[in-house]
């Protein structure tokens, strides 16, 4: 079985809940509902909930502490899957932990204001979690001795926008990146160390 047929495996088979402030998926369930329920109010267009259910590509633009562009991603919309391609540069040689943060808001140098992990379905954490995993869950992140890399994930089930859970609901996302590895297994971030680059999830 290739890697992605496992990682396409995994997401299909997990279940539980998050419950820890740092990964608490609140935030992320709550707007969704709300934006779900769109035109909660009458002045809201129907064209605006319109085009924001027809969001097929966003766009990351990723920066570190000190507000240096140090990679882009690229989030498309294939069937029910978000194909996700990341790039960095200039980061330190080895592993990263790199999720989907369930609020779009990059403020350095924590990068805490991007909330906890994206759990809209209120599981746990890691993609080998058998309680788990986040929607916005992805593998590592191999960073070569150049201190560049590249991460190809699927998130499977998962929508940009519309539907009940979308990536872009009210509060928006972000694309964080991790300064360790992420163990895939702990919760709720699986224990990948402090936020070195951040970025808002941008609808194209
Ligand atoms: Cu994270």
């Amino acid at each position: 079985m290739t890697p992605l047929a496992m990682f396409r495996l995994t997401i299909l088979g997990c279940a539980s809940l998050a419950t820890l402030t740092a990964c608490n998926s609140a935030t992320s369930g709550g707007a969704a509902s709300a934006s779900s329920a769109a035109p909660s109010t009458a002045a809201q267009p129907a064209a605006s909930t319109a085009s924001a259910a027809s969001v097929n590509n966003a766009s990351v633009d990723l920066k570190n502490a000190a507000g240096q562009t140090v990679g882009q991603a690229r989030l498309v919309q294939q069937g029910d899957t978000v194909v996700i391609d990341v790039s960095a540069a200039g980061l330190t040689p080895g592993k990263h932990g790199v999720h989907i943060h369930t609020v779009g808001q990059c403020a350095a140098p924590d990068f805490a204001s991007a909330g906890g992990h994206w759990n809209p379905t209120a599981k746990k954490h890691g993609l080998e979690n058998p309680e788990g995993h986040h929607g916005g869950d992805m593998p590592n992140m191999d960073v070569g001795a150049d201190g560049s890399g590249l991460l190809h994930a699927t998130l499977a089930g998962e929508r940009i926008s519309g539907g009940a859970n979308p990536v872009l609901d009210a509060d928006g996302a972000a694309l964080v990146i991790h300064a360790g590895p992420d163990d895939m297994k702990s919760d709720p971030s699986g224990n990948s160390g402090g936020r070195i680059a951040c970025g808002v999830i941008t609808a194209q």
